[in-house]
C-alpha cells in the first residue's frame, strides 16, 4: 500500500533538537571531510577514526536534552490524522521520528543506533562504543562490526519502496534538507512528475528549491506544526 503523503526529512529537522547538521558553519562535516569518515574506503583505511566519529554521535544522541522537537511531533500527529497514510523517508540516522511517535519511518541512510557485521551481514542494536576489537555476537568474527549507516558510494536502503510511494503520493514534502545528496535530492522531481503537490520546508532555499510548487522558509519547529495545522 502506498501512502498519500510522503515526507522526506534531513538534518535540519533535528537541528532544533541539538543535533548538528552536516553543512552548517559549525556542521558535522566541518571537522571531517565526508570522504574521510563516511565512505567504505575511509572505514577500510582508518576504522578507528570512523568508529570514533560515530561513537561520538551515538553518545550525543543518548544525552539528556536531545529530544524530538515540535516538528517531529507534528509529523507524528499528521500520521495519526491521516490514519497512517503518511510515509516518512528520512536521511537522518537518529531515532527522533520514532521517539516522537511516528511509525511509518524509512531510514534510507541507515540508523546510528544499529550496527551491522561485514562478515555475516547481521543487523542489531548497536553497542554504545564500537571498536576494531569488537567481536560480532552472531558470527564471532573480530573487527567486522560497523555502524549500520549508508556511506557515500553505497546503495541507500528501501529505494524501491520509496520510488513506488513517490509515484503514487498526492503530497510530497521535504523538510530540513539541503538537496546536496542524491538520490534523495531528486525525489521532488519524481513526485512532481507523478502529479503530487510538492512543498519544501527549510531554513533557507535548498539546491533543489526550484523543483517545488510551494516553499515555506523558517525553522522546522515552527514551520512544520503550522503546515500540519
Ligand atoms: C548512491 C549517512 C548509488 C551517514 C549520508 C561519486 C561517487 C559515489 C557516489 C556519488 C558520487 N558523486 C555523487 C554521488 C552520489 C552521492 C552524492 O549524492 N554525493 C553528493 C555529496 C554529491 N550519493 C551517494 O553516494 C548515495 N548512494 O548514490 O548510491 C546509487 C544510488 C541510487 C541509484 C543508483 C546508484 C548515498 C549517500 C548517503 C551518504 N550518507 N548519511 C552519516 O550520517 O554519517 S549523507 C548525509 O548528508 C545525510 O544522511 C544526508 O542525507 C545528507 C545531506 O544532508 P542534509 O540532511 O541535507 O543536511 P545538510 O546539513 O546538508 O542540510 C541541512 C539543511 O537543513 C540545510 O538546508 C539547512 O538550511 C536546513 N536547516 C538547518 N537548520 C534548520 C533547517 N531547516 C529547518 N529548520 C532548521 N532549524
Amino acid at each position: 500500500m502506498t501512502q498519500r503523503i510522503v515526507v522526506l526529512t534531513g538534518a535540519g529537522i533535528s537541528a532544533e533538537s541539538g543535533i548538528r547538521t552536516f553543512r552548517a558553519a559549525d556542521g558535522l562535516w566541518e571537522e571531517h571531510r565526508p570522504e574521510d569518515v563516511a565512505t567504505p574506503e575511509a572505514f577500510d583505511a582508518d576504522p578507528d577514526l570512523v568508529h570514533r566519529f560515530y561513537n561520538a554521535r551515538r553518545a550525543h544522541l543518548a544525552t539528556d536534552g536531545v529530544e524530538p522537537n515540535a516538528a517531529h511531533l507534528a509529523l507524528a500527529r499528521l500520521e495519526e490524522e491521516y490514519d497512517g497514510d503518511v510515509l516518512i523517508v528520512t536521511q537522518n540516522i537518529d531515532d527522533l521520528h520514532e521517539r516522537a511517535g511516528s511509525r511509518n519511518v524509512l531510514h534510507m541512510h541507515g540508523e546510528l543506533l544499529k550496527m551491522t557485521c561485514t562478515s555475516c551481514a547481521s543487523v542489531r542494536e548497536a553497542w554504545p562504543e564500537l571498536t576494531v576489537e569488537a567481536v560480532c555476537p552472531d558470527c564471532r568474527a573480530t573487527g567486522t562490526l560497523r555502524p549500520h549507516v549508508v556511506w557515500f558510494g553505497e546503495m541507500p536502503i528501501g529505494l524501491e519502496e520509496i520510488f513506488e510511494a513517490l509515484e503514487h503520493c498526492s503530497v510530497f514534502a521535504a523538510i530540513g534538507t539541503s538537496g546536496n545528496v542524491y538520490p534523495a535530492a531528486g525525489f521532488v522531481h519524481v513526485a512532481a512528475a507523478a502529479g503530487a503537490h510538492t512543498v519544501e520546508l527549510n531554513l533557507e532555499p535548498s539546491e533543489v528549491t526550484a523543483g517545488f510548487a510551494e516553499v515555506r522558509l523558517g525553522p522546522a519547529a515552527s514551520e512544520v506544526p503550522r503546515w500540519v495545522g
